[in-house]
């Protein structure tokens, strides 16, 4: 029985969750509950905090766990990061007060700079040769300027908007992060089969998340013009319509280039477009 350590509550509880069940394995809700077993998979989630899922991971209270690549390198423990899970995307940033500039790094030298995260920003000022006082605060880091905690923050930057209301602005980004699987050292052969599984579920999953399906009819002369458009997984199927002279295309698209492909392929005479969604890609 594998065990998965997985936010119990936050920003990304529910986005594990849905992952976990996308690929065929839910848990029963019960709130009172910190550790519950899957029916669908030898599986069972164990619900921290995120600050204590590495910790947990490493120590072997569990053996994987969905958390923010963020707390993986500030908690510098011993795992292994398995895969990038393409959901709970952020920077960790440093941000100073709207009215200042900041020509370089030496920006920093001897100021105050208030954050949750000391060990990276410890790491990002020692690399850099920038001698500067690191605040740790618990939370709401983006109001310590204004409070006459600090001169500047270093905290995680999502759209910006909380930056703006602070009268703060974003001037160097040191760590892009996102939500990553974490696997213990030393796990068994066993338990690494069940993980490699869950891993190509995952994988699966994603990989069709902003993935649509497109269909539509063509001329038979614009089928060349109409593969460069849509390279698709291997290349796109093709099928004959009753009508001579036309032809039915399908194919798989990411749904950024949805628009400007639509475009393309209206220019190259497609008609009746139908988009779908898509479930799961197994490559
Ligand atoms: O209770 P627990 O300790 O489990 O949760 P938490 O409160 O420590 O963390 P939580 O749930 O807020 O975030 C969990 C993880 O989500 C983080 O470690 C990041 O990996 C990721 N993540 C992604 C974010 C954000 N986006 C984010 N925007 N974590 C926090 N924020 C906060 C940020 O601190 C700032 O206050 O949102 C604000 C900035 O957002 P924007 O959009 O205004 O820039
Ligand atoms: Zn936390």
């Amino acid at each position: 029985m594998l065990r998965i350590a997985i936010q119990t509550k936050g920003r990304l509880n529910e986005d594990s969750v849905g992952l976990l069940k996308d690929s065929g394995i839910s848990f029963r809700e019960d709130k009172r509950k910190f550790l519950l077993k899957s029916a669908d998979f030898p599986i069972e989630a164990l619900y921290l905090r995120d600050d204590d899922i590495p910790e947990a991971v490493s120590d072997g209270t569990a053996d994987i766990g969905i958390v923010g690549y963020n707390e993986v390198c500030e908690r510098d423990k011993d795992v292994d990061i398995l895969m990038r899970l393409s959901f709970g995307k952020c920077r960790l940033s440093l941000a100073i007060p709207d009215s200042e500039t900041c020509a370089s790094l030496q920006y920093f030298n001897g100021k105050k700079i208030a954050t949750s995260y000391p060990v990276i920003l410890g790491k990002f000022l020692k690399e850099n040769n920038i001698k500067a006082e690191i605040r740790t605060i618990a939370g709401s880091v983006e109001i310590a300027p204004a409070a006459g905690l600090s001169d500047v923050i270093f905290d995680i930057v999502s759209s910006g908007a909380t930056l703006v209301s602070n009268g703060l602005k974003e001037v160097v980004k040191v760590l892009e992060s996102e939500a990553v699987l974490i696997c213990r050292k030393d796990i068994s052969e066993k338990k690494r089969k069940l993980i490699d599984e869950l891993r190509f579920r995952f994988e699966s999953v994603i990989q069709a998340r902003g993935a649509k399906y497109l269909l539509m009819n063509l001329p038979q002369q614009s089928v060349d013009e109409a593969v460069k458009i849509l390279p698709a997984l291997r290349s796109p199927t093709i099928l004959p319509l009753a009508a001579t002279g036309w032809c039915s295309m399908h194919s798989v698209v990411r749904e950024s280039e949805l628009w400007d492909k639509i475009g393309q392929l209206k220019q190259i005479g497609a008609e009746g477009i139908v988009v779908m969604d898509v479930e799961k890609i197994v490559l």
